[in-house]
């Protein structure tokens, strides 16, 4: 997820930092720089303007140039504006008071529209109703088939009519249908074409009129950028669109559409599609992904999908683990374990704040297979050194190398870094976002100023390879 936006942020904000005063004209600088950024980003030009005459002016006119700390204002002001160019929005979907809610999905074909049915179907049963889906891509045969799979997986009903030619008969039979099923929602599944053309207009504008759905969202693809943009544009001269939902925010967007379209078209994005899986599908929240974008990480998605996974009781007992600070080795490698399920532990880590700025991809080399290293370091652990790694000393770590087939390196990257990340979570619980990010960022200025990333995989230097080989010397010399 764009990490050539969240890097070229970092370094307009190490720019600033440690400078003592700053004068106009270095906010004017950074701001430059900032505008490429988010041009190279795929970023609407008149979005951009927008953002940076609004940011330029509120650092010069405000306290960036008093303050002894311009990289946080700075930031600050950038989060805020950010924030401010995708939302507000209300991620929740307005259930009606005479059910069923019917929702229209619209969008180009391949925008993952279907999928997005199929995820909605289950962000619905995991709000307590009871969907439908009708297949209304009467387009494609196998458009059917697609969401009849979809239905099965999910246990959820689907209205199809295989020799059908009239989108609009379909969805008014799926309604009635969904009717007498007494299902509550009703999620229309709409044909795609390619690229924008009448047919496919007229048809949708056509099933809107008559079925009168209550929300009205447009997929679109992340990927495309600008293109989502001007997609957006024109739906929403047809239809009344309530919202969008952007797809595919797993693959390598450089965020152009995310920042782009509410103040391009003013309709919200509601939903944001992050992988193919049905569960992939996560609210949006403009603060959160402001801060994704800063690199100052986003822990409270983090924690959500975390709970996702989990039992009720179990996430519970695991927050006031976290929250007292006695969270454990195998807590934590487990949590990593069921988190990392679709998703790189990459992405996940980069959601802890602080961790997204000090990361970068060739200091930060992490893999899945990652995972089972360190469970088996942790395996080879007694349960009291699971409880509380201080207790960890160079014995000790020899001891579960061995066990585990690593280097005693390895084990005590591992403690530090557990014990980094179990503090970070529990100061994290309770904050708020400003403070969350104030200690994103310090943390992040703190790793620059010693050069430390945090990384469970830190390549061993030159150094440290003779170190370790001639200390193998020694003790062969002495055995002898
Ligand atoms: N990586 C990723 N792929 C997605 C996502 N949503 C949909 N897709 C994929 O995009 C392709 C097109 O999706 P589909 O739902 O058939 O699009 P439709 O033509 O608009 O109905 C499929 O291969 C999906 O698996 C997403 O959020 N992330
Ligand atoms: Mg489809």
């Amino acid at each position: 997820m764009f990490d050539a936006l969240s890097d070229r942020f970092s370094d307009v904000f190490r720019k600033l930092r440690g400078r003592g005063r700053i004068t106009e004209e270095n906010v004017r600088e950074v701001m430059r720089d900032v505008r490429t950024a988010l041009l190279e980003a795929d970023v609407h030009l008149d979005v951009v303007k927008k953002f940076v005459d609004q940011v330029t002016t509120q650092a010069i006119g405000a306290e960036v140039m008093k303050t002894l700390q311009p990289d946080q204002v700075m930031i600050k002001i950038v989060h805020d504006e950010l924030i401010k160019l995708m939302g507000p929005v209300d991620s929740r979907i307005p259930w009606v008071s005479t059910p069923p809610t019917i929702i229209l999905m619209a969008g180009l074909q391949g925008s993952g529209k279907t999928t997005t049915c199929g995820k909605l179907a289950k962000y619905c049963l995991s709000k307590g109703k009871k969907p439908m889906m009708v297949a209304a891509d009467l387009k494609r045969p196998a458009a059917i088939d697609q969401l009849e799979v979809l239905g099965q997986q999910l246990g959820v009903p689907v209205h199809a009519e295989r020799d059908h030619q009239s989108a609009v008969k379909v969805c008014r039979n799926g309604i009635s249908a969904a009717k007498k099923q007494l299902c509550d929602v009703v999620i229309l599944d709409t044909a795609g074409r390619l690229s924008i053309d009448e047919e496919l207009m007229n048809e949708v504008a056509q099933v809107a009129q008559t079925v009168q759905p209550h929300q009205i969202y447009l997929v679109l693809d992340a990927m495309t950028g600008q293109d989502a943009v001007n997609t957006a544009r024109n739906f929403n001269a047809r239809l009344e669109l309530d919202g969008v939902i952007l797809t595919k925010f797993d693959s390598d967007t450089r965020g152009g559409a995310i920042l782009s379209v509410k103040s391009i078209v003013q309709k919200p994005i509601k939903f944001i599609g992050v992988g193919e899986k049905l569960d992939r599908l996560e609210e949006f929240h403009p603060d959160r992904m402001a801060g994704r974008i800063l690199g100052m990480g986003d822990i409270v998605s983090l924690v959500e999908q975390t709970t996702q996974q989990f039992q009720a009781d179990e996430a519970a007992k695991l927050e006031a683990k976290i929250s007292k600070g006695n969270l454990s080795l195998d807590d934590f490698v487990g949590q990593m374990e069921k988190m990392t399920k679709g998703r790189s532990l990459k992405d996940l880590l980069k959601m802890i704040p602080g961790v997204g700025g000090m990361m970068r991809d060739t200091e930060m080399n992490v893999d899945e297979g990652e995972i089972s290293r360190l469970k088996a370091i942790v395996n080879s652990m007694t349960p009291t050194e699971r409880a509380n790694p201080k207790i960890l000393d160079a014995s000790r770590r020899r001891r579960i190398a061995r066990g585990s087939g690593t280097d005693p390196e390895d084990v005590s990257g591992l403690a530090k870094q557990f014990l980094q990340a179990r503090d970070m979570m529990k100061a994290m619980s309770g904050l708020s976002m400003m403070d969350r990010m104030k200690m994103g960022s310090q943390l992040a200025q703190m790793s620059m100023t010693t050069g430390k990333m945090p990384s469970l995989k830190q390549k061993t230097s030159p150094r440290f390879e003779r170190n370790k080989r001639d200390k193998r010397k020694d003790r062969k010399r002495k055995s002898r």
